[in-house]
């Protein structure tokens, strides 16, 4: 059996009950058979894919607080220390019902490879509880972020794990956990990123995955002779990721015609009003089907059937596997080209097979979605030189690293002799630095 083969099986057969972190360690090294099957001896020898598919540590910890009932509510939290190869851990938190030890390790190992595209020294690394910030109130979720707190932090520091958001963590969550932070440990530091902007946040880190996913997007259309102005796009999600998605896409001229949640989607062919949006999600944490009540000329539909509406243009921005061989069956019917992921892994693999194979555009998220985790970079580099950015400068950065990732990833594709796969092409990119920074540290 070949090397990769062997470690396939192998992190099935260690990892069970992890299907997610199965599917993206298979879909990492599947692509890495041309890398590794020049020098597999090497690889072997040194056992890089054993030592990548390991993680550093995973630590797990019981999150027990006080409900507005009186209650004692006890969840559980994870931080997957994953790769410290290129730089200290960096990943998000995710707060939701579905977190398990396997979607942290799925998400932590993608982060490795994402860090390494945005050329920043940053390792890879994801944390999170099954609590649900859903229906909470606003003193509940201090209470869950206080507690989780009080375990998480004698794991982190500025230049050991810092952590950001995720789904269900947003600004309100980062504020909470780094307050408490600062109270355990007495020190002010950028141990987490996501702040608020009078306590050490970056200007355009809210805005900075659905701006970066555009970015690039935009940039993989101009070297196809293309451009976003007067595409059909339909984004799935309405958080963070999705909101900011819609407001650069309209910026760049393309009409975003659908949103989502998990309980629907609306429909709006004269264009979704982003501010709309916002209101409903951020100020009042309402559901995606109040957007036709400021707006009645939309449509809104209970289910899953975002990816029926035809676009040009497909952005799956809410969460893993939310788009199958059904879906982008349909959207193709439809007459969509092109695909890029804002969320971790929105698109399963029989369906990014059928891309491929098809030959749809398709950006893979570790390279689409890194401009959140960017603009996290840049947030440290300005805690570490104690200064604010511009939003200008801030964003010219973000930029200039999209188009960076972009080049990257299609000319790793080139020189493999795969050109346009950019799953192929980013993970040989990424991988290749990872490694060579394994190589020369030794064995660690
Ligand atoms: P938010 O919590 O802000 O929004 C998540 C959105 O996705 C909501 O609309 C939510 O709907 C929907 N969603 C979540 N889970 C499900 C589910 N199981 N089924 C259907 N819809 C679901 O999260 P973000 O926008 O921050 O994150 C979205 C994706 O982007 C995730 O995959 C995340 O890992 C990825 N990402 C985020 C980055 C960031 O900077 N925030 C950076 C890079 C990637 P509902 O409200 O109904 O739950
Ligand atoms: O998946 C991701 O890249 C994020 N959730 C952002 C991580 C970060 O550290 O900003």
């Amino acid at each position: 059996m070949s090397y990769v083969d062997e470690m396939i099986q192998r992190a099935v057969n260690k990892n069970p009950g992890e299907p997610e972190f199965h599917q993206a360690v298979r879909e990492v090294l599947d692509s890495l058979r041309p890398v590794i099957d020049r020098d597999e001896d090497m690889y072997r020898r040194d056992a890089i894919l054993e030592r990548l598919t390991e993680p550093d540590r995973v630590i797990s910890f019981r999150v027990p607080w006080i409900n507005d009932k009186g209650h004692v509510k006890v969840n559980r939290g994870y931080r997957v220390q994953f790769s410290s190869a290129i730089g200290p851990y960096k990943g998000g938190l995710r707060f939701h019902p579905s977190v398990n030890q396997g979607i942290v390790k799925f998400l932590g190992f993608e982060q490795i490879f994402k860090n390494a595209l945005t050329g920043l020294p940053i390792g890879g690394g994801k944390g999170g509880s099954d609590f649900d910030p859903k229906g909470k109130s606003d003193r509940e979720v201090m209470a869950f972020c206080q507690s989780f707190m009080s375990e998480l932090y004698r794991h982190i520091g500025a230049n050991i794990d810092v952590p950001a958001g995720d789904i269900g963590v947003g600004g309100r969550e980062v504020g909470y956990l780094y307050g408490q932070f600062k109270r355990l440990t007495g020190r002010y530091e950028g141990v987490l990123t996501g702040k608020g902007l009078t306590f050490g946040g970056s200007l355009v880190r809210t805005e900075a995955t659905g701006y970066g996913l555009i970015y690039i997007t935009e940039e993989m259309l101009r070297d196809h002779d293309m451009t976003m102005s007067g595409k059909t796009v339909v984004v799935s999600g309405s958080g963070n990721v999705a909101t900011y998605a819609v407001e650069r896409a309209q910026h760049f001229g393309a009409k975003v015609v659908a949103m989502s949640d998990s309980n629907g989607y609306v429909y709006d062919p004269k264009g979704i009003q982003v501010d709309v949006v916002k209101e409903i999600k951020e100020k009042r944490r309402g559901r995606i089907k109040e957007y036709v009540d400021a707006v009645p000329t939309a449509k809104y539909t209970e289910g899953k059937g975002v990816w029926s509406i035809p676009c040009d243009i497909a952005l799956p921005c809410a969460t893993q596997n939310e788009l199958t061989l059904d879906d982008i069956r349909t959207l193709k019917d439809n007459g969509c080209f092109a695909v890029a992921e804002g969320a971790n892994m929105p698109v399963t693999q029989e369906a990014t097979d059928f891309i491929l194979e098809n030959k749809m555009l398709f950006l893979p998220g570790k390279a689409s979605n890194a401009g959140g985790v960017t603009t996290s970079a840049l947030e440290m580099t300005q805690n570490s030189e104690r200064v604010y950015w511009s939003f200008e400068k801030t964003d010219s950065r973000l930029k200039e690293i999209m188009v960076n990732i972009y080049a990257q990833i299609s000319t790793a594709a080139k020189e493999y002799g795969v050109e346009d796969n950019f799953v192929i092409g980013a993970n040989i990119a990424a991988f290749k630095k990872v490694s060579d920074a394994m190589h020369s540290q030794g064995v660690v």
